[in-house]
């Protein structure tokens, strides 16, 4: 009787010796899987941090003769202190919001901007849409604030990135020329990244540029200063993006922008004169 018990003992004692053996097993394939997952990740990741592929050797995309754009109206530069505040509450829905105009850089449908009413609007009860869902890869409709031109500046935007399928995103123009010249800084709901551009003659360029989560159907706020030829971006109130660039030192125009079929809504632009 007592062998009989110390047999099933010993027994016990090799079977639970054997579970914990393939509980380390287990642990140790999860691990290795995690791992092997997050190489993955940062693998598919990094070339998000460079230009496109498609963007030739010096990082430039468009055509290589911009499309026509209309020479823009002179705005008096404004001096250090200016303030103005864009929140579309008093414009009339369906149209423009007044101030303001549209524009577009490359090619495709003109861009279709509309004040429209959204009960989640930061500021209630409107905002100002692009609605147009041309799906020309190389198209970029603006919308320029007439009210005057900056040179260093601090820009802000809420925006809510709606739909898209080639492209869903929303972003900030400064120092403006026209539509074929200026800064972009843009966040990319599709790629999760945000990104630093110049346009230059219709030509766009990538200097800089973050990866992070970029939600639809969310507000999210875009903010840059200028300073010089510094260049300092925010994503949420966290700063994401440092550069520096000669390219635009002049006072240009502000405004909003998107690409291709991105529908997006934008609420309480704010622009200020440093
Ligand atoms: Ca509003």
């Amino acid at each position: 009787m007592r062998t009989v018990k110390i047999a099933i003992l010993a027994a016990v004692l090799v079977g639970l010796a054997g579970l914990v053996a393939c509980n380390r097993d287990t642990d140790e394939r999860q691990n290795t899987t995690s791992k092997a997952l997050a190489g993955q990740q940062t693998a598919a990741q990094k070339p998000a941090e460079k230009p496109d592929a498609d963007e030739g050797e010096e990082g430039e995309e468009g055509p290589a003769t911009p499309a026509a754009v209309a020479t823009e109206k002179p705005a008096p530069q404004q001096t250090s202190g200016k303030q103005f505040v864009y929140n579309f509450d008093s414009d009339t829905p369906g149209q423009l919001p007044a101030k303001c105009h549209a524009a577009r850089t490359g090619s495709g449908a003109e861009s279709k901007w509309a004040v429209m009413d959204d009960p989640t609007a930061p500021s209630k009860p409107n905002v100002v849409a692009q609605t147009s869902t041309d799906q020309t890869d190389y198209r970029f409709p603006l919308l320029i604030a007439d009210v005057g031109s900056f040179q260093d500046l601090d820009l802000s935007v809420r925006f809510k990135a709606v739909s898209g399928s080639v492209d869903r995103a929303g972003g900030l123009v400064f120092r403006l020329k026209d539509p074929n010249n200026y800064y972009i800084v843009r966040a990319n709901a599709l790629e999760n990244n945000y990104r630093l551009y110049r346009v230059v003659n219709g030509r766009r360029s990538q200097f800089a540029g973050a990866n992070l989560k970029v939600t639809s159907g969310e507000w999210h706020e875009l903010r840059v200063e200028a300073a010089g030829n510094k260049i300092t971006c925010y994503y949420d109130g966290t700063k994401k993006i440092e550069a520096t660039d000669d390219t635009f030192k002049d006072a240009g125009k502000v405004g909003l922008w998107t690409k291709a079929d991105s529908v997006t809504y934008f609420d309480d632009l704010k622009v200020g004169a440093n």
